[in-house]
């Protein structure tokens, strides 16, 4: 099913073409209207009138969230504060939020997008959808919020947390569709059981849609097999708006609407353009956004592109899953870990459960220590401490092989690590640097 059949599955050409006009005009306009990206363009000696489209691209300079910070709160704006209609925030670990503002059009733009997503993973108007991710400054609340009342969904606004009440209103109220942080659904899933009530059997639910953190291929399996349902990924950031893009049924990347975003792939050292299917970081020209433009805005987030039509016949360039990001990168000595390495290789292993923490110290010495704690799932049958330290000596080895790093791996017991209801924060650095 499609949301906007005629641009979903518009030819890959006419995308090109129409993103040629978009990015012309978006240069004027932020040359014109915002005395950050003037002075930007000033700086990098980029003039709008010498440039001829996205073969220039790579001439403009990035922005990054440094940019927003500096120019607290409006300053990156092109349009007046009495053509903004909402903000958001985002809290971030340090120093000032990234404040975000919409027009009207944006708000409809953020819809639009999100709308398209929606359909592609199955929604309709006879769905009713539970917004479990938080409402208020939080994009993810709000923006999933307007698609799905757009949709015609029947929308079950729950916002994040009072895990008993949300399982109560799912069995009730019928609900088909929830939309969660991944963290989010996996204690959902635990909750009910040691409460007595299926998911998978008592409620109606036959799709979720899960995102804002990175996940895994494999906690997607459990998730699926867990809750009887199919788990789908959604992408978003609150500068590009929110969450806007997801899966289709295939499962085979998130779908980029290259219509309203034009995305690249760079090198996140050097910065160069990369190519089709090479890991670096997203990079992404927001073509209609109106209050807040972003031109190459650094998202951070590695993964590759992909732009070969997809099976379900949307032309649209595809993302694959989030492989991490740039910043939470881990440097365990000297060798650069990513937290969703860990993640694959543990949810790869049976007798081991959902949650995980990865804790960082630094001993008198100065080497440091990388300590995983994962909890034994409910189901493994690991009574007698040989199996336990069996278990452990077989975790430590499958990381040290994929990772190259020694971990220290403490098995512990179902239910003692946190859980989260919104975002997961995995990693807990106690270095001292
Ligand atoms: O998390 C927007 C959102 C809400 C997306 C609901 C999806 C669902 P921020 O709080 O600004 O916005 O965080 C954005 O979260 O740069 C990624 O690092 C991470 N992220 C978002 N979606 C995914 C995903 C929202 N599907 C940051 N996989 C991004 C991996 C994700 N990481």
């Amino acid at each position: 099913m499609f949301w906007n059949p005629r641009i979903e599955r518009m030819p890959q050409k006419e995308i090109e073409e129409y993103q040629e006009r978009k990015l012309r005009a978006l240069i004027h306009n932020v040359y014109n209207h915002s005395a950050f990206y003037r002075r930007k363009f000033k700086e990098a000696g980029v003039n709008p009138w010498d440039f001829s489209g996205r073969k220039d691209l790579h001439k403009l300079p990035f922005t990054k969230k440094q940019d927003l910070r500096d120019n607290y709160p409006f300053g990156m704006f092109a349009v007046p504060i009495s053509q903004i209609v909402r903000f958001h925030a985002s809290s971030g670990t340090t120093g000032k939020p990234t404040v975000v503002g919409y027009t009207a059009n944006d708000i409809e733009c953020w819809a639009e997008s999100l709308c398209r997503g929606l359909v592609s993973c199955g929604v309709s108007r006879d769905d009713v959808i539970q917004i479990s991710y938080g409402y208020g400054l939080f994009t993810g609340g709000l923006g999933f919020h307007y698609a799905a009342e757009k949709v015609g969904a029947t929308v079950l606004p729950t916002s994040a947390g009072n895990t008993a009440r949300q399982i109560e209103l799912m069995k009730d109220l019928k609900t088909t569709v929830i939309a969660c942080t991944p963290s989010y659904m996996l204690y959902l899933a635990e909750y009910a059981y040691k409460n007595g009530v299926s998911l998978k059997d008592e409620t109606e639910l036959k799709l979720g849609i899960f995102g804002a953190e990175p996940w895994s291929e494999e906690t997607r399996k459990r998730i699926e097999e867990k809750v009887g349902i199919d788990a789908y990924d959604v992408y978003g950031t609150s500068e590009l708006s929110g969450p806007l893009f997801t899966e289709c049924t295939e499962k085979c990347g998130v779908h980029i609407w290259a219509d309203h975003f034009l995305i690249e792939i760079v090198d996140p050292d050097t910065g160069e353009q990369l190519s089709e299917g090479e890991k670096g970081e997203l990079v992404v020209t927001t073509l209609s956004k109106e209050a807040l433009p972003l031109i190459r805005w650094r998202t951070g987030d590695v993964t590759l592109m992909e732009n070969e039509k997809c099976a379900c016949g949307r032309t649209h360039p595809r993302i694959m899953r989030i492989l991490g990001r740039t910043d939470d990168m881990i440097i365990v000595r000297g060798v650069n870990v990513f937290p969703s390495q860990i993640e694959h290789v543990l949810m790869q292993i049976p007798e081991v459960g959902e949650h995980y923490m990865i804790l960082l110290d630094r001993k008198d010495d100065g080497l440091d220590v990388m300590t995983v704690q994962v909890e034994l799932s409910e189901k493994a049958e690991v009574d007698k401490v040989s199996d336990m330290l069996e278990l452990e000596r077989k975790i430590t080895e499958k990381l040290k092989s994929v990772l190259n790093v020694t971990a220290k791996v403490e098995v512990v017991n179902p239910g003692t690590l946190q859980r989260f209801e919104g975002k997961a924060k995995r990693v807990i650095d106690r270095r001292k640097i």
